[in-house]
C-alpha cells in the first residue's frame, strides 16, 4: 500500500481535479481513443464517433468519462481499503466488458498526463509518483480480482 504521506498527495491533487471531472473525463476518453483506437471498439455506443469534433460533441462520451473518473475517485478515497468498491467493477469489467489489464494501464497513464498538463504547479514529482503508485495498486488489485472471476486479463 501507500504511506499516509503518499495518500495525502494523491487525495490533494484529486481534490483539484474533482470540480472539473466531466471535462477531464471527456479529455481522458478522447485521448484514450486517439492513442489506443482499439479501446474505442469496445464501446458499441462510441464506435461510430470518427473525428475529435464528433467525440467532443457527444454528451454520452462526456457522461461516460465522468462515470469512469467518479468511480476512480471513490476507489482512491478508500485508500488501501478499496476492496468493496473494486470488486463489483472488477466483476463487470472481467465478465461483461472483458477489458484487458493493458487497457487499464493505458487509461492510467493518460490520466496522469492529463492531470500533469492541467495542474502543472500542483502535481509535482512527489505527487506524480504517489498517483502512479495508487493507480498501480488499483490495477494490480483489479488484475487479481479478474483472475478470481476467471478472466486472465
Ligand atoms: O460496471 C459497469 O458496467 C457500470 C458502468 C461502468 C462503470 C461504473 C463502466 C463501463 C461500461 C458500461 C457502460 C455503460 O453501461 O454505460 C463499459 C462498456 N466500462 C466499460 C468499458 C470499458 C472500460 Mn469502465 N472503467 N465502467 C465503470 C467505471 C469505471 C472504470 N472501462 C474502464 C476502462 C479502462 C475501459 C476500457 C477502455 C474503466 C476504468 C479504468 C474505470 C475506473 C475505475
Amino acid at each position: 500500500g501507500l504511506s499516509d504521506d503518499e495518500w495525502s498527495h494523491v487525495l490533494g491533487i484529486w481534490a483539484k481535479v474533482e470540480p472539473e471531472l466531466p471535462v477531464r473525463g471527456q479529455e481522458v476518453m478522447i485521448r484514450l481513443f486517439q492513442v489506443h483506437p482499439e479501446t474505442q471498439e469496445r464501446f458499441a455506443k462510441f464506435k461510430n464517433l470518427k473525428t475529435i469534433d464528433e467525440m467532443k460533441s457527444s454528451e454520452e462520451l462526456k457522461k461516460h468519462g465522468t462515470t469512469v473518473l467518479t468511480a476512480l475517485g471513490r476507489i482512491l478515497k478508500l485508500k488501501n481499503n478499496h476492496e468493496p468498491e473494486l470488486k463489483p467493477l472488477a466483476e463487470s469489467h472481467a465478465t461483461t466488458h472483458k477489458i484487458p489489464v493493458k487497457y487499464l494501464e493505458f487509461i492510467c497513464e493518460i490520466i496522469v498526463k492529463v492531470i500533469a498538463e492541467k495542474h502543472p504547479s500542483d502535481f509535482g514529482a512527489d505527487s506524480q509518483a504517489a498517483m502512479r503508485k495508487a493507480l498501480e495498486l488499483f490495477r494490480n488489485d483489479m488484475a487479481s480480482k479478474y483472475k478470481e472471476f476467471g478472466f486472465q486479463g
